[in-house]
């Protein structure tokens, strides 16, 4: 049997997941779906990413380890799928040992092939897409999520990428060869032989594609060999570098064989920003599913935009697609055409006639669905899901003009006609049930519903779609019983419901990235001896806001202070000065985790001791959620040490 391996991203678990994410495995589902119905033996792996620093973070602003915030979103990962009816065969975690062996296997055939080398790193990192930035004397901005890039220097490993230069494409003819090790991230796959070091989170995670089928499993690893390589890696085009350039180089380092295809998808954008968790502009997949139903939003999905292409969500979109496509196209042809069966003919398939009540309109929609059945597959091996649906749509809309046009309502009380009423009954739901088999990898629970009505008893996920002919609707089988398989939706109750909805959902956040809303935070001064600010306290001249002195400043080292399990002692560089800070974050906030961060400093407050150690200033955060959980105020835009707020 030929062989079909598919992937998505393996996600971070720093949030739950949003309708990106959804997006993107919701379409591998469609085509491992497919592929299936084609014949292939089908591995469809999804899973998730769990190291690094940005996932230390997330854990530690929330003071819980980041295994435990695995744990959590890897859990919210897999129910949601279930939820979509996404059917994987594998899932990977990287926290798992059978990646962490995989992991070092890679690694350590790297280095024994002379690709890695160990040296000091010292550059412009962002720790929110695991991705250095070119050289430059200013922190750049993250090329992805435009945020401030931060100096990281340290001994690494490095990854002869340039060795790669011939192999790969002309254009990073100067790409400079790559860190691959950390060692001020504790959270990630031991560099093997050297523990001081982690492996880069992007070569780790890469890694688990390899992982989930088997390879370095001792026992077994007849999958890998049998899987691999990839003929489909599937991503968003944020990641498009990793997937296409250091990917297939880890790979011929390791010599393995590189996957077939990477295809890079485009991106849903809510207030035409791309949706993403730090931006604060996700739109929740299990709201829409409580609401739509998750056939109705994988339909919308696909059909909405051209894989490759960038759309813009509203929920008023989903509402047209589900009523107007879903219910009025599809469900009211399944509905009429199996309604009058029912009645005219004892819930039994009537007999077509070859000859007598037959019309070239018959003809004529027989060859539309066989034509549709080619242009389909065309479509789907190009991975042009959209217009698969929308081919699909057209011989849907033909069925309906040719009921409308033959009128078999009219034809019922006259026997005279029964051939005729036969014939295009039969005809209606012939292209029915070609129909939903070419449906059945978009809508899996509704395409089934739709099966039953048929009556037939095979299973719709066996049939075979290369091998539809007109016919296979067996005369005088029996109808399952016929109800509407698509619900319509009321828009403007259904509107409000989901405003109301999102308006008490308190979206979670990356804590660490994005501010609360305001009103689950108030802003506190991270004094170790806190004072909280009283609610209602009386308000306050301009001059005596004039008094505090706030400023920009930059962790430059941060360490914990012994005996003192709430104190870190932080060296502050205020754009003219050095500062020793003491702040009471440490049970939210690792050493590592501030170093290189900006933050804002009261700075003209009196200095005092505390622990025998003298503390010059505070910090500004915000103050979340019943524990007082502190969340460091800081900058979008680059900013730069010593400027003054005011
Ligand atoms: O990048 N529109 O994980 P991630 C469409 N862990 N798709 C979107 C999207 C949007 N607005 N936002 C996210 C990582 N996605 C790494 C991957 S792979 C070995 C490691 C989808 O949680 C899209 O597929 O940031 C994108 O590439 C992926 O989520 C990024 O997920």
């Amino acid at each position: 049997m030929k062989t079909f391996y598919i992937t998505t991203p393996l996600y971070y678990i720093n949030a739950k997941p949003h309708l990106g994410h959804a997006y993107t495995t919701i379409v591998a589902d469609c085509l491992s779906r497919y592929k299936e119905m084609q014949g292939f033996e089908v591995r469809f792996l999804t899973g998730t990413d769990e190291h690094g620093q940005n996932i230390e973070r997330a854990a530690a602003a929330r003071g819980i380890t980041p295994s435990d915030l695995a744990d959590q979103n890897s859990e919210e990962f897999r129910r949601l799928w279930s939820r979509y009816g996404i059917e994987y065969t594998h899932f990977i975690r990287t926290s798992e040992a059978r990646h962490y062996r995989a992991a070092s296997e890679v690694f350590r055939r790297v280095q024994q092939n002379g690709f890695i080398y160990k040296g000091e790193y010292s550059g412009w990192y962002c720790i929110s897409d695991n991705l250095f930035a070119p050289e430059s004397e200013l922190p750049p901005n993250c090329e992805v999520c435009g945020r401030q890039t931060e100096r990281v220097t340290e001994e690494s490993y490095f990854f002869k990428l340039s060795e790669f230069q011939q192999k790969l494409l002309d254009f990073y003819e100067k790409t400079p060869d790559l860190s691959i090790s950390r060692t001020s991230v504790k959270w990630g796959v031991p560099v093997p032989a050297d523990a001081q070091h982690v492996i880069y989170v992007w070569f780790d995670a890469l890694v688990g594609y390899l992982t989930g089928i088997g390879f370095g499993d001792p026992e077994d690893d007849r999958e890998f060999r049998k899987f691999w390589p990839a003929q489909i890696h599937l991503v968003g085009k944020d990641i498009i570098r990793f997937h296409t350039v250091y990917w297939p180089a880890f790979l011929m380092a390791a010599g393995l064989q590189v996957p077939h295809k990477v295809f890079a998808h485009g991106w849903w954008l809510k207030d035409e920003a791309k949706m993403s968790k730090s931006r604060g502009n996700v739109v929740d997949p299990n709201l829409l599913l409580e609401h739509f139903g998750g056939d109705a939003v994988r339909y919308f999905l696909m059909r909405e935009i051209p894989l490759g292409l960038d759309g813009t969500f509203s929920y008023d979109a989903v509402l047209q697609r589900a009523n107007s496509d879903l219910a009025n196209d599809y469900g009211n042809l399944v509905s009429r055409t199996l309604t009058l069966i029912s009645k005219n003919f004892n819930q039994a398939i009537p007999y077509p006639s070859a000859i007598e009540g037959r019309t070239p309109q018959d003809n004529e929609l027989e060859g539309a669905a066989l034509a549709t059945v080619n242009v389909y597959q065309q479509h789907m091996e190009e991975l042009a899901l959209s217009k698969a649906l929308e081919s699909v749509w057209e011989l849907l809309a033909k069925t309906n003009r040719y009921l409308n046009e033959s009128s078999p309502w009219s034809l019922t009380e006259d026997l005279a006609q029964r051939p005729r009423l036969a014939t295009i009954l039969y005809t209606s739901a012939e292209v029915i049930r070609i129909a939903t088999v070419l449906l059945a990898p978009f809508l899996p629970e509704s395409s089934k519903l739709v099966w039953k009505q048929l009556g037939l008893p095979s299973v719709l996920k066996s049939q075979r779609i290369a091998e539809l002919k007109w016919g296979g609707l067996p005369v005088g089988g029996i109808l399952g019983e016929v109800a509407p398989v698509f619900p319509r939706f009321d828009k403007k109750e259904v509107l409000n419901k989901l405003l109301d909805a999102e308006a008490k959902l308190s979206a979670p956040v990356r804590p660490e990235l994005t501010p609360p809303t305001a009103a689950a935070a108030t802003l506190q001064t991270l004094d170790p001896e806190r004072v909280s600010p009283t609610p209602g306290a009386s308000k306050i001249s301009i001059e005596d806001l004039g008094k505090i002195d706030l400023r920009v400043g930059q962790v430059i080292t941060a360490e914990r202070v012994k005996g003192a399990d709430k104190l870190l002692k932080l060296m502050v560089d205020l754009g003219t000065e050095t500062r020793q800070i003491l702040a009471g974050v440490a049970r939210f906030y690792s050493p590592e985790a501030l170093v290189g961060r900006k933050i804002i400093v009261v700075a003209n407050l009196e200095p005092r001791k505390l622990r025998g150690l003298e503390s010059n200033g505070m910090l500004l955060a915000a103050s979340v959620g019943e524990d007082d959980r502190p969340v460091l105020a800081g900058f979008l835009e680059e900013v730069p040490n010593g400027a003054k707020l005011r």
